[in-house]
């Protein structure tokens, strides 16, 4: 659609409404997703406060403003040239094609421009933590999808290519499809978070996590387990020791920079996100209006599902053979030191990894749709959300709404020990407290609209 006839279906979508300020007309139209408003004032008798005024505010808040001024000559010539043909009663009587144009105009010279530097869908940011260090992120757009797991894909988790241990309320927790949006766009780290970008904040801030603190613990693997077995004397394969951390989390292997961090809690994960988005403020680098955080489980199930609207088992579909070279979970990989195969493996070819795997180490066959890495398998991903076992919300779901407060978290979509039945994109788990940490789960961030949270330690 040509510019000139996509500001005129914007504007003929405006409205004058009952709710607008006397003397103020308020126009308000989506264009490319974005909302935006902005008012004109009647007083065309004083054009320097016509001008400052003409565009307050978007809904978005701010970029407008903040962007008005390079404008400001374009829209003086325009009113000038309103100003003996348009008075306010003429709008204010008749919304007739004059007042049309001059919101299209309004529109096309103060709006318009600023939603096209709006990002768009795959646009990335990069944040630069030093030392050579960065973090790159995504634009997800607005919209819909679906949260849950059909009853057919239930059954296939716990079936043979599955590999899920049936007979736990493990898949129930996925509730019902059911389609759910995603207002605001957002931008979403295209990896977790790696051991080395979370190093730096630790170098940089001096935290010290909660396994690391004075009785604090992990959960590690087991070296002595071999596979689960019938009988008394199952070796679990993860056990809570206090002596590791995401500095050392026991696989046994050389720990590399580009892996995902793990062994790190919800506190954790969002003292990291306060850390960088303070950061990020005081290099002017981040609107004040925005923040980084833990993507909301709706952000995360939209995110993962890649811009498919469809409820499908992985964010390519539910061949399960096309996930070969996509991802890393429980398939024909051997344990260090080991020459027999993971006792666990599910998916009939390996995928180069027993444990953690370099993030985005498939390249594109392993993004999905928005270009995100790892959204199935690697390391579980923590959300914001307490953890409520009927399923995924569209909002923030706490465990106290008054308080804002998350003492269980979600984890979503497997890990590399999971079978492909525990590594869909509607999988999902409640953790045990926000100070739990495994060498299992990680994060990725998320760049949004400000959401609050409080923690409640259930340990304490
Ligand atoms: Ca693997
Ligand atoms: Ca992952």
């Amino acid at each position: 659609m040509c510019k000139l006839k996509k500001v005129l279906r914007a504007a003929a979508g405006v409205s004058m409404g009952p709710n607008a300020p006397r003397g103020v007309v308020r126009i308000s139209g989506p264009l490319d997703n974005v909302p935006a408003t902005f008012f004109v004032l009647p007083d065309y008798s004083n054009p320097a406060k016509r001008l400052a005024d003409a565009v307050s505010a978007d809904q978005d808040g701010g970029c407008v403003g903040e962007s008005y001024p390079k404008f400001l000559p374009a829209l003086a010539r325009m009113n000038r040239r309103y100003h003996s043909s348009l008075t306010w009663s003429q709008m204010k009587t008749s919304h007739n094609l004059e007042s049309l144009l001059l919101v299209a105009l309004l529109y096309s010279i103060t709006i318009y421009p600023i939603l096209a530097d709006e990002p768009k869908q795959g646009d990335t940011k990069t944040l630069d933590l030093g030392k050579n260090v960065s973090l790159e992120l995504v634009y997800i757009p607005p919209g819909k999808f679906m949260m849950g797991s059909t009853a057919a894909e239930k059954k296939w988790a716990t079936g043979i290519e599955g590999g899920a241990q049936p007979g736990t309320d493990r898949e129930r927790y996925e509730g019902e499809p059911r389609p759910m949006r995603v207002s605001n766009g957002f931008w979403m780290g295209r990896t977790e978070v790696t051991r080395g970008q979370f190093q730096r904040f630790v170098e940089q801030s001096g935290y010290v996590t909660d396994a690391e603190k004075p009785g604090g613990v992990t959960q590690v693997f087991e070296h002595k387990w071999n596979r689960y077995s019938v009988g008394t004397k199952t070796v679990y394969p993860w056990k809570s020791v206090a002596d590791k951390s995401w500095r050392d989390p026991d696989f046994g292997i050389p720990m590399k920079d580009n892996y995902p961090v793990v062994c790190i809690s919800y506190q954790d994960m969002k003292a990291f996100c306060r850390w960088l988005t303070e950061k990020e403020h005081r290099a002017g680098r981040l609107a004040k209006k925005l923040e980084i955080r833990l993507p909301t489980e709706a952000e995360w199930a939209y995110a993962c599902r890649g811009g498919s609207q469809t409820s499908h088992y992985f964010w390519w579909g539910n061949n399960l053979i096309e996930g070969k070279g996509r991802f890393n979970i429980s398939a024909v990989d051997f344990l260090p030191g080991r020459d027999t195969i993971w006792p666990l493996a599910n998916a009939p070819w390996s995928d180069g990894f027993a444990f953690l795997s370099p993030v985005d180490h498939y390249g594109k066959k392993g993004r999905n749709g928005f270009g995100l890495a790892d959204m199935c398998g690697g390391v579980w991903e923590f959300v914001l959300d307490h953890f409520d076992p009927k399923g995924g919300h569209e909002e923030v779901y706490y465990q106290d709404n008054d308080l804002l407060s998350v003492s269980r978290p979600v984890c979503r979509g497997g890990n590399y020990f999971d079978v492909p039945g525990n590594a869909r994109c509607a999988v999902r788990l409640g953790i045990a407290s926000v100070s739990y940490s495994d060498s299992r789960d990680g994060f990725r961030i998320c760049l949004g609209i400000p959401r609050k949270t409080s923690t409640v330690d259930r340990t304490k």
